[in-house]
């Protein structure tokens, strides 16, 4: 069985899989006509296994996803195939809850815009900055009440906020069931998108859902980019009809609209939710169990559903 990388991967990872399998990087390692010993693909999130690339890898069997979102991995080509898809759930929900809690609090209390506030040396010449609104207590309203947000939901219980969801279908918890993303945004000081990316969310934060956040209203993203009209949010942002936006996922990775820039209403991180030691490592730990249990019997360890 011949393994390969498609698209870059964390260092450690790309060790072991180079230590255990011999694993060497699609396509710019491989001659033309190589592509026919390829059983197992390596992949994240950002770079994925496509339907065209499945076609030049008529032997592929397995996928293994180093990530929980596969929206670059095109599932029911795959499944046509015969592939298996794995990802890596779990093992990051707390990272990327941690993240979203962080967004929303620097957002609502204005903290990366104070710190250049005072490294500008505003405040002696200014004064006190703006007062910020307040996190403790506040509505916050979750779109996409899985595993990911539900760590945020529980998180958030601990600064008292209220909390409401909106999901494809409601789930048997205490939180508020609202039936749609617009409905949803109209009773909260804050929105978190915490779906998965793929067609089925692409634009559900719509214009419509930011109008009705309005502009006491704030935007966390910790899902894909994809899920949010990006123009519409930039154009709420630059005139002031939405009081803010944390984002740590952009449509155009890594390019952020420059309008945003400027725009101090606004938090940018670079789509580092999962981005610390320890998870990246039991991500990769995970992965690197999936491959060894496909090599081994066939199975996965964390097949996605619908693969
Ligand atoms: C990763 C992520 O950084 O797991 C995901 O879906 O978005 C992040 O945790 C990314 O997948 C790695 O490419």
């Amino acid at each position: 069985m011949t393994v390969v990388q498609v698209g870059p991967l964390m260092p450690f990872l790309v060790a072991a899989l180079e230590a255990d399998h011999g694993a060497r990087r699609l396509p710019d390692e491989f001659a033309d006509g190589a592509f026919d010993d390829v059983t197992v693909a390596v992949t994240s999130g950002r770079t994925g296994v496509d339907a065209a690339l499945m076609a030049r890898l008529p032997k592929l069997r397995a996928v293994i996803n180093f990530g929980v979102g596969y929206d670059t991995t095109d599932v029911a080509e795959a499944t046509r195939r015969g592939i298996v898809v794995s990802n890596t759930p779990d093992v990051l929900d707390d990272c990327v809850a941690d993240t979203a809690v962080g967004l929303t609090i620097d957002v609502m209390r204005g903290l990366s815009a104070a710190d250049r506030y005072v490294r500008r040396g505003d405040w002696p010449a200014h004064g006190n900055p703006p007062l910020a609104r307040k996190v403790s207590g506040a509505r916050v309203g979750i779109l996409g009440l899985g595993r990911i947000g539900q760590a945020i939901a529980q998180r958030l219980t601990a600064f008292g906020c209220d909390i409401s969801y909106h999901n494809r279908n409601p789930k048997d918890v205490s939180y508020r069931y609202v039936a749609s993303p617009v409905a949803l945004a109209e009773v909260v000081d804050v929105l978190i998108v915490a779906v998965s990316g793929g067609a089925h969310t692409r634009g559900l934060v719509s214009a419509d859902v930011l109008d009705a956040l309005g502009p006491r209203g704030f935007l966390v993203n910790v899902s894909r980019g994809s899920v949010v009209d990006e123009d519409a949010l930039v154009a709420a942002l630059v005139e002031g009809r939405l009081a803010g936006a944390g984002l740590d996922t952009f449509a155009d990775e890594p390019h952020v609209p420059p309008a945003l820039f400027d725009c101090d209403r606004v938090v940018l991180t670079p789509h580092l939710g999962s981005g610390t030691e320890e998870t990246r490592r039991a991500m990769a730990d995970l992965t690197l169990a999936n491959v060894a249990r496909f090599l081994t019997d066939g199975t996965l360890v964390t097949p996605v559903s619908g693969s």
